[in-house]
């Protein structure tokens, strides 16, 4: 007999014994991570399956769209959509939007993805993922609207991200901390591999895009120059540097060995908040991360108390080792 805890068993038990998740909840994180599955398939496969390359098309942040991008999108979507569960949906890869058609019924939840987060490492094999967000429609009424989408990250039910690498894992939230899912590629099966998973409160690594430094604004360069002095500095410690260019992965990282990612503002476009997207980049990691005891803040205030505006709203990002976070966050407040 195993012992091994699935991911259905997972649920089950938050909907039983913990009394969190309603069914409805509990399907929808299933079929996501089911979704998550093909995803892998398909990401596997690389050249074989032709899924290298781009699709000749635009999203609507103006990003050429890898061929990849275009198929994790339509998996997630015909997956979730005839369930039940969902009104409506909304991507990175869509302008609008996405509502459950007449034909299927009509549930309260709303989920939200970066189908293929990481799109410049899929033809290089380098780690990429899924990351995903799910909110309760707040109002009542019959229908659904952009309108409804607009909560603050603390609102969500659920959220988490699927990473494709040597290992396909999935970690997910919904609020009783955060839980790691390995696929067990011979049972196609999602097995807990860790569970309340925590982030150590301190750290010597940072992971920050350097070639932007020139960029930055003055606490963030404040920060990672403390940083580069290391021993010698006034941090008295030396620190190391990460940097994937894949979110999921570098988030993956920092819940498992602790650390501090930043996508910060930055002067190449000062109009943009960040090049991150609040709703289904930010919101979703925000909350693992805060889940695992750590922090995430856009250098002013915590990220879930954002209140949203607009759907591919985008953000400054810095989450991680708490004492870390808080540190670069005063210095915003004091510069
Ligand atoms: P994407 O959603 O188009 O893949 O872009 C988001 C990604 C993040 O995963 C990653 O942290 C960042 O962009 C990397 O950006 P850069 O190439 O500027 O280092
Ligand atoms: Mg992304």
């Amino acid at each position: 007999m195993s012992n091994k805890i699935s991911l259905t068993r997972y649920l089950v038990e938050q909907q039983r014994v913990h009394g969190r998740i309603p069914p409805e909840l509990r399907l929808l994180i299933e079929v996501v991570a089911r979704a998550c599955k093909r995803i892998a398939i398909n990401v596997n496969k690389g050249a074989l399956g032709e899924v290298l390359g781009t699709a000749d098309t635009e999203n609507v942040q103006g990003e050429v769209q890898k061929k990849l991008d275009v198929i994790a999108n339509e998996v997630l979507i015909e997956a979730n959509e005839w369930g039940g569960h969902l009104a409506a949906m909304a991507s990175e890869e869509m302008e609008g939007i996405y509502v459950v058609p007449n034909r299927f019924p009509q549930g309260e939840y709303l989920l939200m993805f970066d189908p293929l987060d990481g799109s410049s490492n899929i033809d290089v094999n380098v780690s990429i993922g899924t990351i995903f967000s799910v909110l309760k429609k707040s109002s009542t009424e019959a229908g659904v609207s952009e309108q409804d989408f607009m909560q603050p990250g603390h609102q969500q039910a659920a959220a988490g991200y699927c990473v494709y690498g040597p290992q396909t894992t999935l970690v997910l939230t919904v609020g009783d901390g955060v839980a790691m899912f390995t696929l067990d590629r011979e049972q196609g099966s999602w097995v807990l591999t860790q569970d309340q998973i925590r982030i150590p409160e301190d750290t010597k690594e940072f992971a920050i895009n350097m070639s932007n430094m020139r960029h930055w604004d003055a606490p963030v360069k404040r920060y990672i120059d403390e940083c580069l002095q290391g021993k010698e500095g006034p941090r008295g410690k030396d620190f190391n540097m990460r940097w994937i260019a894949s979110m999921v992965a570098d988030v993956h990282r920092i819940l498992s060995r602790g650390g501090v990612f930043m996508y910060p503002w930055d002067k190449r476009e000062p109009e943009k908040p960040g090049k991150l997207r609040l709703m289904y980049e930010a919101n979703p990691m925000a909350w693992l991360v805060e889940q695992a005891g750590g922090a995430a803040t856009d250098g002013r205030q915590r990220i879930l108390d954002i209140q949203p505006t607009k759907l591919h709203q985008r953000v400054s990002v810095m989450l991680g080792s708490k004492n870390e976070v808080d540190r670069v966050t005063r210095y915003h407040s004091e510069l």
